[in-house]
C-alpha cells in the first residue's frame, strides 16, 4: 500500500462535492477543489482565496472564489472529453500527498487525458497543470485553455466589472462587490504542438482554442501557467498576475514542480509523524497532515486558518474557537511561525473583538464566534434554516458562546510554554489576554459582591443546549484565562515597568484588582457520583439513548440543537465538551475523574462535530481505555479520506475539508499516543501507545529546539537533532 497516495477509480456526480474536498490541492493562500479540468460549476470547482471576503446582497459573507483559471477542455470528432457529459469508459484520480500533486486519467477510447497539477507551495499565487491529450484514432481535435467566470458560490455573485484580456497571456480582471477588491487571474501555456490558434471570449470567459488533425498513436501536451492577485496583495494585480505567469513559463514546469516538491519536503521534514504498525493508519495520519499543511497561511504573518480549510465557501471561510484548540498545537511544535501567525491575526483583530463586546454592552473583547477579516463576526442570529418551514432558526452561538475568548487566551498561555517566547506576548498578546480577561469580569457584573458568580446564559461547545447556566467548560476555561492574566505578572517579573505601563495604557488598575476576586467566586462545579455536571439542571434532562434520539428525527438533515431539536430536552451532547475541558487541562483531574467522566459522557455524545472525537482520544489514552482511543482516532484521522463528516445542519451546506480533526489527528498521536508535553521548559513523554501501532516517531521544536520523539511499546526516547 502507498501510504502517501489517496486513489479513486470512476467517476459519479453525486459524489463531485466530497471529491472536490478529498483530492484539494492549496498553499494556504488559495485553495484548488480536486475536480477535473473541464468541470463546470455543477461539479463545483473553486479556487478559493484567503483572507478575501464578500457579501451579496443580504446573503452570507463568505470568501471569494476567483475565476477558474486553470480550465481545459478538449473535444474529439465531435466528442466532448469531459468527465461529465463525455461518458468516460475509464476515469481514475489521484493525490499524492507528500507533494501535493493531483492527477488523473480519463479513457474516452477514442482518446485519453492524462494530467497532473498542484498549487505552488514555493510561489503562493501561481497554480500550474500538465495536461497530455492521446488518440487512438484519427480525426479533429478542438483544446480549449482559459479562465472561466462560470464560478460556484453558496451566497454569490460576489465578481463584477470583468475585463477580459486576450494575447499571450489571458488575463481577468474584476472587482467584488462590497469592499471592491480589485481581482485579477491570468494564464498562459506551453504546448508542444502546431496548431490553428484562435481566441475565444465571451461571458463565460476568455480562451485560447486550439484546432487539429490528429492521427492515430498521437500524444499533444501542454503545460499551463495561471496565477491569482488581488489588490490587498499588489496594487496592480492583473500586471502581479501576468508577471506570475510569464516567469512560470520561463522556467518552465518541470522547475516549478521541483521548487512545489522542495518546499513540500521542508514541510515534512519539519511535521512528519511515522506511523508503523498499521498502513491504512499511515495513509490517514499522513493525509490528515497534508489536510492542515496545505492550508496554513504560510505566505502571511498574521492569518489564520477557516474552520473548513481553503475547501470552498462553508462555514462563511471563517475563523472559529478551532483555529486555537485544533490547528494551533501541531504548528506550535513543529513550524511555530505559522502558529505564531494564528496568534497575531488574533491580536490584530483585538479591536473587532472589543467592538463586539460594546456592542452587547460589555468591556473588554469578545471574540466573534466566527471570524472574517479585522475580526468582524460572521455569524449570523439566524445560524441554521429549518428543514420542515424552510425558516431561519434563531440560533445563539454568536451571542452567547463566550469561550472563544478565553479559548484564545489559552493558546496565548500555550504558546509561551511551548516556544518560551515573550516576545508575541509583549507585542500584543499579553493585551489581548488582559482585555479577554476584561470581557469576563464585565460578564459576570451584577453577581459580582457575592461569594459565587454564576455565568448564566452561556453556550458550551456542546451547541445542542443552547441558553445554559455555570456551563463547566465555560466556567473553567474563564477561571483559566483569568488566571493566565494574572500569570502575566510572573512572566514579566523581570520588566515589572513595562508590565506597569502596560496596565496603565489600558486602564486597568481597577479590574486588574478584581481578577482573582472573579477567579476565587467562579461556581465550582457540581459532581454526581464523581462525574461533573455539565450544565446546571443537565442531570434532570432526559436520560435516554443516542439511538432514542435519532429515532425521532423526522429527516435526517434536522438540526438536533435550537428550541425545537430533538436532543435539547435530553443529555445527549453534540460533541465533548466537559471531556474537552479534561483534554484541554489534563492536570487540573485525577485519573479517577477523568475516567469517571469519560464513561458517562461518551455514550451520551453524538460526536456531530468533527471536533469531538479527539477530545475523548486524548482522554482515552490518558486513562488506557487504548483500543477506544485507537477507534477514535481512525474516526478523526479518516475523515478527509473517506469524505465523512456532517454534510448539512438543517439547510445549510457543512461540507468541506476538515482541518480540526486533521490537527485533532496530530493531537491524539502526539499529545496522545506519545504523551508529548512541554511544562515549565521541560520536553517529556508518556505513551499510551495502543496495540495497533508498533511505533511513532515525529520531530518536534520547543524553546527553539529542534528534538526527535521515539515510542515503540519497548520504550521512548526523545534526542536532540
Ligand atoms: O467550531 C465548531 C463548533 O464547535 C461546532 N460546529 C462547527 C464549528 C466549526 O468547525
Amino acid at each position: 500500500m502507498n501510504t502517501w497516495l489517496l486513489q479513486k477509480e470512476g467517476f459519479d456526480k453525486k459524489d463531485a462535492a466530497s471529491d472536490g474536498n478529498r483530492f484539494l490541492c492549496a498553499n494556504g493562500y488559495m485553495g484548488l477543489r480536486g475536480v477535473p479540468e473541464e468541470a463546470g460549476s455543477a461539479l463545483f470547482p473553486a479556487i478559493t482565496l484567503a483572507g478575501v471576503y464578500d457579501q451579496f446582497e443580504d446573503k452570507w459573507r463568505e470568501p471569494v472564489n476567483a475565476p477558474n483559471c486553470l480550465f481545459i477542455h478538449a473535444s474529439f470528432n465531435g466528442q466532448s472529453l469531459s468527465v461529465e457529459d463525455g461518458s468516460p469508459q475509464a476515469h481514475s484520480t489521484a493525490l499524492d500527498y507528500r507533494h501535493g500533486v493531483y492527477s488523473r486519467k480519463t479513457d474516452f477510447g477514442a482518446a485519453c487525458i492524462v494530467s497532473r497539477r498542484f498549487v505552488s507551495m514555493a510561489s503562493p499565487h501561481l497554480l500550474a497543470d500538465e495536461y497530455q491529450v492521446s488518440f487512438r484514432l484519427d480525426g479533429e481535435m478542438t483544446l480549449e485553455t482559459g479562465i472561466s467566470t462560470d464560478i460556484w458560490d453558496i451566497n454569490g455573485p460576489h465578481l463584477f466589472d470583468y475585463q477580459l484580456t486576450a494575447g499571450e497571456i489571458l488575463a481577468v480582471s474584476c472587482v467584488t462587490g462590497q469592499k471592491k477588491i480589485n481581482l485579477a487571474a491570468a494564464q498562459c501555456v506551453q504546448a508542444d504542438f502546431e496548431a490553428e490558434e484562435s481566441l475565444r471570449q465571451d461571458e463565460t470567459g476568455v480562451f485560447r482554442v486550439f484546432r487539429r488533425r490528429v492521427r492515430k498513436g498521437e500524444t499533444l501536451n501542454l503545460r499551463v501557467f495561471s496565477a491569482v492577485y488581488t489588490s490587498l496583495d499588489e496594487p496592480a494585480p492583473a500586471d502581479a498576475a501576468k508577471s506570475c505567469c510569464r516567469e512560470a513559463k520561463a522556467a518552465g514546469f518541470s522547475a516549478c514542480l521541483q521548487s512545489h516538491t522542495d518546499a513540500w519536503e521542508k514541510i515534512w521534514t519539519l511535521s512528519e509523524i511515522t506511523l508503523e504498525g498499521n498502513e491504512e493508519a499511515a495513509l490517514f495520519l499522513r493525509a490528515s497532515q497534508y489536510h492542515l499543511n496545505c492550508v496554513a497561511p504560510r505566505h502571511a504573518k498574521n492569518m489564520s486558518i477557516p474552520a473548513r480549510g481553503l475547501s470552498g465557501q462553508t462555514y462563511k471561510g471563517a475563523i472559529f474557537w478551532d483555529s486555537e484548540m485544533f490547528f494551533f498545537p501541531m504548528f506550535a511544535y513543529t513550524q511555530p511561525k505559522i502558529a505564531e501567525s494564528l496568534l497575531r491575526y488574533r491580536v490584530e483583530t483585538l479591536d473587532g473583538a472589543r467592538k463586539k463586546a460594546a456592542e452587547y454592552g460589555y468591556r473588554g473583547a469578545f471574540y466573534a464566534w466566527e471570524s472574517q477579516e479585522g475580526g468582524e463576526e460572521g455569524c449570523t442570529n439566524f445560524n441554521v434554516v429549518d428543514v420542515f418551514t424552510h425558516r431561519p432558526v434563531r440560533t445563539y452561538f454568536r451571542d452567547k458562546q463566550i469561550h472563544i475568548s478565553a479559548d484564545i487566551a489559552y493558546a496565548l498561555r500555550s504558546w509561551y510554554e511551548i516556544t518560551g517566547d515573550r516576545t508575541l506576548l509583549q507585542a500584543g498578546g499579553a493585551k489581548v489576554i488582559l482585555e479577554c480577561a476584561r470581557f469576563y469580569l464585565s460578564r459576570a457584573n451584577g453577581h459580582f459582591d457575592s461569594d459565587r458568580v454564576d455565568f448564566a446564559d452561556v453556550i458550551g461547545p456542546d451547541e445542542y443546549h443552547e441558553r445554559v447556566t455555570n456551563s463547566f467548560f465555560t466556567n473553567e476555561m474563564i477561571r483559566h484565562c483569568l488566571d493566565s492574566a494574572l500569570l502575566l505578572k510572573d512572566i514579566f517579573a523581570d520588566q515589572p515597568a513595562w508590565f506597569a505601563s502596560l496596565l496603565k495604557e489600558l486602564n486597568y488598575e481597577q479590574d486588574w484588582a478584581l481578577l482573582p476576586a472573579l477567579r476565587e467566586r467562579i461556581s465550582p462545579p457540581r459532581e454526581r457520583n464523581g462525574v461533573i455536571e455539565q450544565f446546571d439542571g443537565y442531570f434532570g434532562l432526559e436520560d435516554c439513548s443516542l439511538d432514542t434520539v435519532r429515532g425521532r428525527l423526522r429527516d435526517p438533515r434536522e438540526y438536533w440543537g435550537g428550541d425545537h431539536g430533538v436532543a435539547g430536552t435530553t443529555q445527549i451532547i453534540k460533541q465533548a465538551d466537559v471531556i474537552a475541558l479534561m483534554a484541554l487541562l489534563p492536570e487540573r483531574f485525577t485519573d479517577r475523574q477523568a475516567a469517571a467522566n469519560w464513561v458517562y459522557y461518551e455514550p451520551r455524545t453524538e460526536h456531530g462535530s468533527s471536533l469531538s472525537a479527539c477530545m475523548y482520544a486524548l482522554t482515552a489514552c490518558r486513562i488506557g481505555r487504548l483500543d477506544e482511543a485507537w477507534d477514535l482516532f481512525m474516526k478523526t484521522a479518516q475523515i478527509d479520506v473517506l469524505g465523512g463528516g456532517k454534510q448539512w445542519a438543517g439547510e445549510i451546506y457543512i461540507g468541506g475539508t476538515h482541518p480540526a480533526s486533521n490537527g485533532g489527528a496530530w493531537m491524539i498521536a502526539a499529545l496522545g499516543f506519545a504523551g508529548l508535553k512541554m511544562r515549565a521548559g521541560k520536553l517529556s513523554v508518556d505513551p499510551h501507545l495502543p496495540r495497533q501501532i508498533t511505533r511513532l516517531s515525529f520531530p518536534v521544536t520547543a524553546c527553539g529546539e529542534r528534538y526527535r520523539i521515539d515510542v515503540t511499546h519497548e520504550g521512548a526516547s526523545i534526542s536532540r537533532q
